[in-house]
């Protein structure tokens, strides 16, 4: 088994999509170790999107994420870090396969409505990040 860390992200969480996120996360056999519901300071994502800073859309990112409630989610399963990221599909909804959460419900490539680790190095940093050891069930 392996985690792998998720956001449903502000633009989301802002349509009242979430109900319809989570169905597919748990249509698609991942099991929800950790959930909570959260409303990040500017400065908690910068800290967590740290890796991007010397990007172009780094502020705009952060001020994105930090606008208002997200979801933060420990997914667990076989492949999850893999598997999530296939069922949230490319950065850019535009580049998205069809029946993926970017495709059928993102705004943009910023507002892409969900939030998945690249690698399991990165989800042993984001999970912790949010979630203390006695959160994981
Ligand atoms: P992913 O979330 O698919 O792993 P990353 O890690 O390259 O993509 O980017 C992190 C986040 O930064 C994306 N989820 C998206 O919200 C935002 N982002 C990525 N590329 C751009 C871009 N060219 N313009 C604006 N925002 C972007």
């Amino acid at each position: 088994m392996e985690r792998t860390f998720a956001i449903i992200k502000p633009d989301a969480v802002e349509r009242k999509l979430a109900g319809k996120i989570l169905d597919r996360i748990e249509a698609n056999g991942f099991n929800i170790v950790g959930m909570k519901k959260i409303k990040l300071s500017k400065c908690q994502a910068e800290g967590f999107y740290y890796v991007h800073k010397e990007r172009p859309f780094f502020n705009d990112l952060c001020t994105f994420m930090s606008r208002s409630p997200v979801i933060v989610l420990c997914l667990e399963k076989e492949n999850a870090i893999a598997d999530w990221r296939t069922l949230m599909g490319a950065t850019n909804p535009a580049n998205a396969e069809p029946g993926t959460i970017r495709k059928d419900f993102a705004v943009n490539i910023e507002e892409n409505s969900s939030h998945g680790s690249d690698a399991p190095e990165t989800a042993a940093f984001e999970i912790p990040y949010f979630f203390s050891a006695l959160e994981l069930v």
